[in-house]
């Protein structure tokens, strides 16, 4: 399969769909809808909607199927990133390449335009099943689970830790608990969400979460080379913030050759976990290689 055209017609399938779900900049009062469309339509790689697609299409699903949940899981990806870029946190300019939500809106309306965000997942999640989009009780769990994912024993629970750990001794039970929390818990819930709403079997949904925990942490160890190998502009935000700011990373702890060693066999795992599907996988081991080769 050709991944870059598979990438580009998933991204432009969601960006039309964000488009029409998200409130236009127009609606009062207009300056939470602004700052919310800004840092949704800063660019972005569109992964995790990506790979809830990907997910149900291995499942015997459709992208039409679980394309408003996928929407909903980069709502939520955009708010961290919005929160995580604010003073209080790392403290960062740009974004996507772009200036961030709190340089271009201040920092009251950039905080609130990550909780609408977050909030407007929840609904649109919601809105599936009154609309008899989604399995009432299908929906109904896999909303809970992602509600669990990003909360304080999920990806905020990583974020604390991640903040709590800057320069403090390094410990591979604090960085494993960072990762599996921050990064992975997203990727899991949006791939997870592929396949429930696609109707996955136990035997199937046992195979995507081992595909999410493996990929995840090989994103973020990739995350951590890219921050110390590469180039700001492709990545679009400054590079060199976690030696800077003393964060606990793969490469601090186990030296940039082991980091990509690491990364290729949590890759081959995650692709390895994929075999019950066969063919129907292509997209999900495909963006899985693509992981090791990417410079954003
Ligand atoms: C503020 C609750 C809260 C959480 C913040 C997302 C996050 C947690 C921190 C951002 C810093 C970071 C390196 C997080 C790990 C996850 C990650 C690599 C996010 C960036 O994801 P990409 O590369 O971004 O998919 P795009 O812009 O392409 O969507």
């Amino acid at each position: 399969m050709d991944l870059q055209l598979y990438l580009q017609e998933k991204r432009n399938y969601i960006n039309s769909v964000l488009d029409k779900i998200l409130p236009p900049e127009t609606t009062y009062p207009e300056s939470i809808h602004k700052a919310m469309r800004y840092s949704v339509f800063a660019g972005g790689k569109r992964l995790r909607p990506i790979l809830t697609i990907a997910a149900a299409e291995a499942c015997g699903g459709s992208a039409d199927n679980v394309i408003e949940a996928a929407c909903a899981l980069e709502l939520i990806h955009t708010y961290t990133l919005i929160h995580d870029d604010l003073p209080a946190m790392d403290d960062d300019d740009y974004r996507r390449g772009k200036l961030t939500c709190h340089k271009v809106f201040g920092e009251a309306i950039a905080i609130l335009a990550g909780d609408a965000l977050l909030t407007y997942a929840f609904q649109i999640l919601a809105r599936a099943s009154l609309e008899n989009k989604v399995n009432n009780n299908i929906n109904l769990e896999n909303i809970l689970y992602i509600a669990k994912s990003v909360g304080s024993q999920g990806l905020i629970g990583g974020q604390v830790v991640d903040l709590e750990s800057e320069n403090k001794s390094l410990n591979e039970d604090i960085l494993n608990y960072i990762h599996k929390n921050k990064t992975a818990a997203l990727f899991k819930a949006a791939i997870k969400t592929g396949g429930v709403v696609a109707g996955a079997n136990e035997e199937m949904l046992a195979a995507l979460d081992d595909y999410a925990q493996f990929y995840g942490l090989a994103f973020q160890i990739t995350d951590d080379i890219l921050d110390i190998e590469g180039d700001s502009k492709e990545i679009g935000k400054s590079v060199g913030s976690d030696e800077k700011n003393n964060k606990l990373t793969y490469p601090s702890l186990y030296g940039i050759e082991k980091s990509k060693t690491m990364a290729e066999d949590n890759i081959n795992k995650a692709i390895e976990s994929l075999a019950i599907f066969g063919t129907k996988a292509e997209a999900l081991c495909e963006i899985a290689k693509y992981t090791l080769k990417r410079t954003s």
